[in-house]
């Protein structure tokens, strides 16, 4: 998929979808939830502060007569109704609102209620958010800007498994995946070079499948074909990525605000490894970016 544009015409095509929106009463969100309607992507099912709602939407000419809204004004109790429509099959796609990620995330990860595959030995969602910037002819990814804190080795091997699953089904068929480090060369005084440089062993042995993944390998190394040439880098993802794996989630999201605020990037952000998927996008997210989020889980 080479933009975004494609992204929302190919999310027109599938058949409509809704969504729980935890949480509301925000404007970017409400914003988002009627541009999918509008556009037949989905509809949605709203949860929270009854009364805010109707007014932020009066305030944004939004007609909620096309919306189901519950009244909860707590917002670990919104969270937690908003997930059981998703196991109830009433909805298809969990957002969240205007409250805490990990107040979100604590209902997802409930272990009788929420969300986890129940079917796999080792389960683990991560974030992976999809962008599109200036001067690159695809939508590349990069993870964990939002859930996994300090990944382990095993932990991140999974936040591969999860991000190369969907690049798949995005139509990536072999993906490119690029462990980032501050320099292309493994260092023992530099653990999450090691670290990147273990993962690429682990996906030359087999154990982490489907892609080719390449680490340690500085930014401009993944993504730069001048840089790596200028540093004579071999291997097949260097200067090729179609993912990033950052070393934690300071500077995932440290590279996530970064292409949105700096490099005016689009984004779509989601969690990936639960029963459904989840548009997980910051609060301060603009309009678009939940709106690119939403066709993006409509899609999955
Ligand atoms: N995938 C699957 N299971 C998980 C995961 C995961 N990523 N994380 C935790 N679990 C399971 C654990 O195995 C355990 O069974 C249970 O959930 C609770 O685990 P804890 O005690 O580690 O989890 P919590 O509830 O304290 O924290 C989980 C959060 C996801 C809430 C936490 O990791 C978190 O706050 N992440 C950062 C969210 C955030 O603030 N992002 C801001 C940037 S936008």
């Amino acid at each position: 998929m080479k933009n975004f544009k494609e992204l929302l015409e190919k999310a027109q095509l599938t058949h409509e979808k809704n969504i729980a929106v935890a949480c509301a009463n925000e404007s970017h969100v409400l914003l988002s939830v009627e541009k999918a309607r509008k556009e037949g992507i989905a509809n949605s099912i709203l949860i929270g502060d009854k009364e805010a709602i109707y007014d932020l939407a009066d305030s944004l000419n939004i007609n909620l007569s096309y919306y189901k809204v519950i009244d909860e004004k707590d917002s670990t109790e919104a969270c937690r109704i908003a997930v059981s429509l998703i196991k109830e099959g009433k909805a298809h796609m969990l957002m969240k609102g205007l409250v805490d990620t990990s107040v979100i995330l604590k209902a997802v990860l409930d272990k009788k209620d929420g969300l986890r595959e129940s079917n796999k030995d080792k389960v683990l969602l991560s974030h992976l958010a999809a962008f599109e910037v200036e001067g690159h002819d695809r939508i590349m990814f990069m993870s964990d800007a939002a859930m996994n804190i300090t990944p382990t080795l095993e932990q991140k091997s999974l936040i591969i498994e999860n991000s190369v699953f969907i690049a798949k089904k995005l139509g990536i068929k072999l993906p490119k995946v690029a462990v980032i480090a501050a320099k292309e060369k493994e260092d023992p005084k530099m653990p999450v070079t090691v670290e990147a440089a273990e993962l690429q062993r682990m996906n030359e042995n087999g154990i982490i499948k489907d892609c080719i993944v390449q680490g340690p390998l500085a930014l401009d190394n993944a993504v730069s074909m001048e840089s790596v040439e200028i540093k004579g880098i071999k291997g097949d993802v260097a200067g090729k990525a179609d993912i990033l794996i950052l070393p934690d989630i300071e500077a995932a999201n440290v590279l996530y605000k970064s292409l949105s605020y700096f490099a005016k990037a689009k984004i779509a952000g989601i969690i990936t490894g639960a029963t459904a998927p989840i548009i997980l996008t910051s609060r301060a997210d603009s309009e678009e970016t939940k709106h690119y989020s939403i066709a993006l889980a409509a899609l999955l």
